[in-house]
């Protein structure tokens, strides 16, 4: 089911790639972690509807998927909230587990999604996110 998931997502973001139309773009995206970095890590969505990520950790240790602007990420950086989960944008992942979040992006542009754990984001733990109108 997430490989179906990912597939569709990828092949959804190829079309996207060929058109500017809005419709084209994956409402059901899915991101899998493995050796510490996320795939894929470049993921284009529509503005303005409910998009559901799908986020796989396959490592046997700790990730998060946290997304936002530069400034979140900042604080983020700086942060000692050990757990995250109350928020759609900040997700938890012990070893070996799925989750599923669902984010509304009201404005086109770019954020980014990093794994904050300590030495995580300079290994590569980073994606970026674009949604377009
Ligand atoms: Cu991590």
């Amino acid at each position: 089911m997430i490989r179906l998931l990912v597939a569709l997502a990828l092949a959804a973001s190829a079309a996207g790639a060929c058109s500017t139309a809005n419709a084209a773009l994956p409402t059901q995206v899915g991101i899998r972690i493995h050796y510490s970095h996320f795939e894929p890590n470049h993921i284009e969505v529509p503005v303005g509807v409910p998009v559901t990520f799908t986020l796989v950790n396959d490592d046997p240790i700790d990730h998060e998927w946290l997304i936002g602007d530069a400034a979140f990420h900042e604080r983020h950086r700086l942060g000692t909230e050990a757990v995250h989960g109350d928020r759609p944008n900040e997700v938890s992942l012990p070893p070996r587990t799925t989750k599923t979040t669902t984010i509304t992006f009201d404005r086109p542009g770019e954020l980014t999604f990093i794994c904050h754990f300590p030495g995580h984001e300079a290994y590569g733990m980073v994606g970026i996110v674009l949604a377009k109108p």
